[in-house]
């Protein structure tokens, strides 16, 4: 059986610096993925419209100047495709291909108390000794997609197929009728690119999300000029931003400017796409005049794109408040309804109540169908520790310590499951902030401990059972009175059916998280057992 000191799980944003940074410090290291190349959720989510909403220039790596100014961003957010070359690039400029096996899904890793050693074996029948194991699974993963159990699916005549391991090839929506369920993110970014082919679109919505327009465009060499000019400012401030963007907190309450001068901010910044529109006051969550100001905006704009006045009450953001669910950004979404063939059905109302051979049946209606698309997100954070049959000491089994909710110290480690060190773990706050910024912590963090354990002779590393037990708590302790609480969500895992309605992430900030991962690793591990 091959041995290294270390394996990595997974060629996302995550694997692929865990494994240069392991490397780099003369680790022998290999990295196992499903896919059949790198990208992680980029590899995977190649469904029509796929795009991220933090901007390009900075939903990317810092950690070398280099690739920072060999790599150009053609747009202002980048689609797939794009996201995906990109990860190709970094992957070939550090020549991290060679210790990478594709096409092989992590299904096992357990660790054996007497030698101190993990065993890592694949759905293609690789085994693996190591020392460390470095998951990179992420929490919004293929293996843990969120198919709800309609009644009916197996019997469904046309094609189905779920947002989150879309075929490699495409899907041809020309001339078909197509259901959409799911208007989460994933599902507002797919429908108004599946109209443009599709005969006939009707998408069943059961909560209308609050939507922003993304205004994306393409960049041109003078702006791409001054961002790289300007990248260390970029990266400094993105890392001392509780959601790891270069951006400057808002200071503008709302009682500072009257309700004219306030609204036409909000237009300017609406037209200028992106986040702004939701950051214009520093109160904006936590006042709930300035949040039911900006709530009526939302609906406002609906009704005044939307014609058809039943369609616009449909879609109108109503029934939680804004920001205790994921604020999306789309491309024309609302104008899409505008469209003779695109339909929106209720679903609160009219509940799915099965899936027909020739369709959808919702509130007593049959919608004759040729594809179905499940834009229903995924079972998220734990789901994807649970789909890996993890075995620490004594054989416990890490999905029996998730089946109550999320557990783990920092996000980074789980009590009972010596150098298993996770990147973006439960608990942690990478997922309510831009992605890459917190990986970069995350993978960083982890392979410094690495490196103390190898320099000071610790053969095992792990949480303490009162750490992890005090940081899980704090995880549920940090959203009291929070806006999340008001609503139902996959970061509550309200998502998906008999999962504990517990917060998956950490809300503190990337800020203070950073620091108090530093004070921690400063003070010999606070709240790890260290065994020599
Ligand atoms: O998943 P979701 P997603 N019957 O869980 C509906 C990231 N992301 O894939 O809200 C009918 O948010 C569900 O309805 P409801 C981002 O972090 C990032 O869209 O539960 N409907 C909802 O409308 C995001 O938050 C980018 O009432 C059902 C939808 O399905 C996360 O991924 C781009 C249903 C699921 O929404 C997940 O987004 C895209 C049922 N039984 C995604 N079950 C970037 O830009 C579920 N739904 C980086």
């Amino acid at each position: 059986m091959q041995h290294y000191d270390a394996v990595v799980v997974g060629a996302g944003f995550s694997g692929i610096y865990m494994l240069h940074k392991l490397r780099e410090q003369g680790l022998s290291c290999h990295l196992f993925e499903a896919g059949d190349g790198v990208g992680g959720a980029w590899y995977w989510n190649r469904y029509p419209g796929a795009r991220c909403d933090s901007e390009s220039y900075f939903y990317c790596y810092s950690f070398d100047d280099a690739i920072c100014q060999k790599w150009n961003w053609s747009e202002r957010f980048p689609a797939q495709p794009e996201i995906e070359r990109y990860l190709n690039f970094v992957s070939e400029e550090l020549d991290l291909k060679r210790d990478m096996t594709f096409c092989a899904r992590v299904t096992k890793a357990a660790y054996d108390d007497d030698t101190g050693l993990w065993t890592v074996e694949t759905d293609r029948g690789d085994a693996a000794t190591a020392r460390y194991v470095v998951t990179a699974i992420g929490g919004l993963t293929a293996t843990a997609a969120n198919l709800p159990a309609f009644e009916g699916i197996d019997d469904f005549q046309g094609q189905w197929v779920h947002t989150g391991h879309w075929p490699k090839g495409g899907v041809d929506f020309a001339g078909k009728r197509v259901g959409v369920i799911g208007t989460g993110s994933t599902g507002i970014q797919a429908i108004s690119v599946i109209a443009e082919t599709a005969a006939h679109l009707t998408v069943f919505q059961r909560t209308p999300a609050y939507i922003m327009p993304a205004k994306n465009h393409p960049l041109d060499a003078e702006y791409i000029a001054a961002i790289k000019a300007d990248y260390p400012a970029i990266w400094a401030k993105a890392k001392a931003h509780r959601g790891g963007q270069p951006y400057d907190p808002p200071t503008l309450g709302f009682g500072d400017i009257d309700e004219a001068e306030a609204r036409r901010l909000q237009e300017q910044y609406w037209d200028a796409g992106g986040l702004r529109v939701v950051q214009l006051f520093k109160d904006a969550y936590t006042n709930p005049d300035a949040r039911l100001f900006t709530e009526n905006f939302f609906r406002e704009k609906v009704r005044a794109i939307v014609k058809d006045p039943e369609a616009a009450a449909i879609l109108e953001p109503k029934g939680y408040p804004l920001g205790a669910k994921r604020i999306a950004l789309d491309s024309h979404y609302y104008e899409t309804f505008n469209l003779p063939h695109v339909h929106v059905v209720d679903a609160k109302k009219n509940r799915i109540e099965r899936i027909t051979p020739t369709g959808i049946r919702a509130g007593g209606k049959d919608y004759p169908l040729d594809i179905i698309v499940f834009a229903t997100g995924y079972d998220a954070v734990t789901g994807p520790f649970k789909a890996i049959d993890f075995r620490g000491r004594g054989g416990q089994r890490l999905a029996d310590k998730l089946a109550d909710g999320p557990r783990a110290y920092l996000g980074l480690g789980f009590a009972g499951f010596p150098n298993l060190l996770t990147v973006n773990g439960p608990c942690n706050p990478a997922l309510s902030t831009n992605v890459p910024t917190s990986i970069e912590h995350d993978v960083e963090w982890i392979s410094d401990c690495i490196a103390y354990c190898e320099a000071n002779g610790i053969k095992a590393i792990e949480p303490t059972e009162a750490a992890e037990d005090a940081w899980a708590e704090d995880t549920q302790a940090k959203i009291v009175g929070s806006l999340f609480e008001q609503a139902d969500s996959w970061q509550f895992g309200s998502n998906v059916p008999g999962k504990p309605r517990r917060f998956l992430l950490w809300l503190g900030g990337l800020d203070a998280f950073r620091a108090r991962c530093t004070e921690i690793a400063e003070a010999g591990y606070e709240g790890f057992d260290l065994r020599r």
